[in-house]
């Protein structure tokens, strides 16, 4: 069993549902356990800014998937939230991503972990923080704790 970490995020329709819908779905998935999950955090978009709100939030998962397969549990996730991709980093109604897999690094075409802007991130680090905050970032070999950021544009929304 490994512990994982994603990060869950929506701009568009009822934010706050989907993201309760996702970690739902994401408990079924056999070998997917949900073990923890961060507040929710209302935040400004970051990339494309011409865009609503977004809240963020982050999971920890104990799975025995291996890191494709825990890759198609997340894609499977979003397409059960309805979600249409279009522009880069534009709206949509569920993003999960692949944060942390252990303290594994990952480099293929279709999947890098960990996830390759997590640490420039305040919206990710943040709900992260919250739940992993003595988990290494094996890049940078750092503590989550020691690497958040503080930021106005990421606000406390639900406990
Ligand atoms: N996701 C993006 C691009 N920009 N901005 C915020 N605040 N939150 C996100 O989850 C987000 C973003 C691409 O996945
Ligand atoms: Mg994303
Ligand atoms: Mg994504």
């Amino acid at each position: 069993m490994i512990y994982a970490y994603l990060g869950l995020g929506s701009n568009i329709g009822d934010r706050e549902v989907q993201l309760e819908e996702a970690i739902r779905i994401l408990d079924t998935y056999e070998g997917v356990q949900v073990t923890q999950k961060s507040p929710i955090y209302e935040t400004e978009p970051v990339g494309y800014v011409d865009q609503p709100q977004f809240l963020n939030q982050c999971v920890e998962i104990q799975t025995n998937l291996k890191p494709h397969d825990l890759l198609q549990v997340c894609l499977n996730t979003e397409q059960q939230l309805y979600r249409v991709r279009d522009i880069r980093w534009g709206p949509r109604t569920l993003d999960v991503d692949i944060l942390l897999y252990g303290n594994q690094i990952i480099e293929e075409e279709d999947l890098i972990v960990p996830h390759p802007r997590m640490l420039e991130r305040a919206f990710v680090l943040i709900p992260l923080n919250d739940i992993a905050a003595d988990v290494i970032e094996p890049h940078s070999n750092n503590k989550i704790g020691n690497i958040v950021m503080t930021d106005n544009s990421v606000r406390k929304y639900k406990d």
